[in-house]
């Protein structure tokens, strides 16, 4: 393969969170199987391929999915159980190559490039690892193998469910001119429709459309769509542990109306202040320097910082330094946004995770972190990682 001799694999799991559940419930395999929040208000987070077969997808509302199902079971989600079996799955991977991306709760990135001496077949080693997964969790994943991410990725979601599809780079052209523009990364329905409108209904076709012109009509997105189009991805697999950690941490909320009323402030600033303070526990990472961002009913802004002796580890002590940095503003006007960041990140050296790469699942973590919020009834902490899957 050409794009400078990589070969990149991705591995995602089907129908992840369902498939973990008919695992564990004889009963429910082979069924169409959703998991959920807790019902009846709540959406489908994961639908087993049978449920698909009806119509039901993730991010439909579960009475939809009931009504174009009839017999579908439904489960609650646990997150923790998803993370644990994601676990053991970044645990076989790592036996097939050190360069590990770990991208969400269910897929990751392999750089197999320097893994040839080991596994002189790219397919071979897709197969084999395809059914160590399955061998060891029961579960079935999708793997695409090309010459950069962009391309892997792609090519495991045309093989789904349980799929290997290899696109060599001399095929990467073909390929794109037959992927509806719609599954490039990146691209709603929205955009999807603005690129039809111009004419652009395969991948191939964004390849081809001229990067200036996409520039003008879709905004700053468009050059990199372009290159996008022809198949063109530098960005190496940043293998785990070996991420930088990020510069700072911050939040934004623009009020629902705009306010003068100190309680409603502070109690943004104590949300903001939660947000920030969330993400830095789990990146095990504090920090020193606070800004603070305000605007003003008439768009006028400003900025303050303020960098504390002591480093901040928590909501708390950041909503602390955050309403003294409001007060001593003494501004009166209605206020319509808040920002707040922490910077000057550093890692505490008492509070080091119990292995170095629980520090580096950022992917991971923002993943779930999406899913906690969404689903707001899982919770889950490191601690119980070390419980055994139920
Ligand atoms: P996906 O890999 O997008 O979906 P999937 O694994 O269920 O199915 P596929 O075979 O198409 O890969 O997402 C992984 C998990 O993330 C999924 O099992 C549940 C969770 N998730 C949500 O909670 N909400 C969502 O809207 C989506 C798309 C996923
Ligand atoms: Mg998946």
């Amino acid at each position: 393969m050409k794009d400078k001799g990589r070969i990149i694999f991705h591995v995602d799991m089907d129908a992840f969170f369902a498939s973990v559940e008919q695992r564990r419930n004889p009963r429910l395999r082979g069924k169409p199987v959703v998991v959920c929040g807790t019902p009846p208000r709540t959406v489908v987070a994961s639908a087993s391929y049978e449920a698909r077969a009806f119509g039901v997808q993730a991010d439909m509302p579960l009475f939809e999915a009931m009504r174009r199902c009839p017999g579908l079971r439904y489960v609650e989600g646990d997150l923790h159980r998803y993370t644990v079996a994601f676990l053991r799955i970044v645990g076989i991977l790592r036996e097939y190559s050190p360069h590990i991306e770990v991208a969400s709760i269910d897929e990751a990135f392999l750089d197999m490039t320097h893994c040839r001496l080991f596994f002189p077949s790219p397919i071979r080693a897709a197969e084999d690892l395809k059914r160590r997964i399955f061998d060891e969790l029961g579960l079935t994943c999708s793997v695409g193998v090309g010459p950069n991410k962009l391309i892997a990725k792609l090519a495991s979601s045309r093989g789904k469910p349980d799929g290997l599809v290899v696109i060599e780079a001399a095929e990467v052209p073909h390929f794109l001119d037959n992927l509806p523009v719609g599954q490039m990364w990146g691209i709603g329905p929205k955009r999807e429709a603005a690129l039809r409108s111009l004419g652009i209904r395969s991948c191939g076709d964004l390849g081809r459309f001229p990067a200036n012109l996409l520039k003008k009509r879709i905004g700053v997105w468009g050059e990199r769509l372009h290159r996008m189009g022809l198949g063109i991805d530098e960005s190496p697999v940043v293998p785990l542990g070996k991420e930088p950690h990020p510069k700072s941490f911050g939040h934004y909320v623009t009020f629902p109306q705009d306010s003068t009323d100190s309680r409603v402030i502070s109690g943004f600033l104590l949300r903001l202040s939660e947000q920030v303070g969330r993400r830095l526990r789990r990146n095990y990472l504090q920090g020193k320097r606070v800004t603070l961002t305000v605007r003003f009913s008439d768009f006028s802004g400003l900025t303050r910082q303020h960098t504390s002796q002591d480093p901040l580890k928590n909501g708390k002590e950041i909503y602390r330094l955050a309403v003294k940095m409001w007060d001593s503003l003494g501004d009166k006007r209605p206020v319509r946004l808040l920002g707040l960041a922490v910077s000057n990140l550093g890692r505490p050296s008492n509070q080091f995770p119990l292995f170095s790469w629980q520090s580096q699942l950022g992917p991971l973590w923002e993943a779930m972190e999406r899913v906690n919020d969404k689903y707001g009834e899982f919770t889950l902490t490191w601690g119980s990682l070390h419980q055994s899957p139920k």
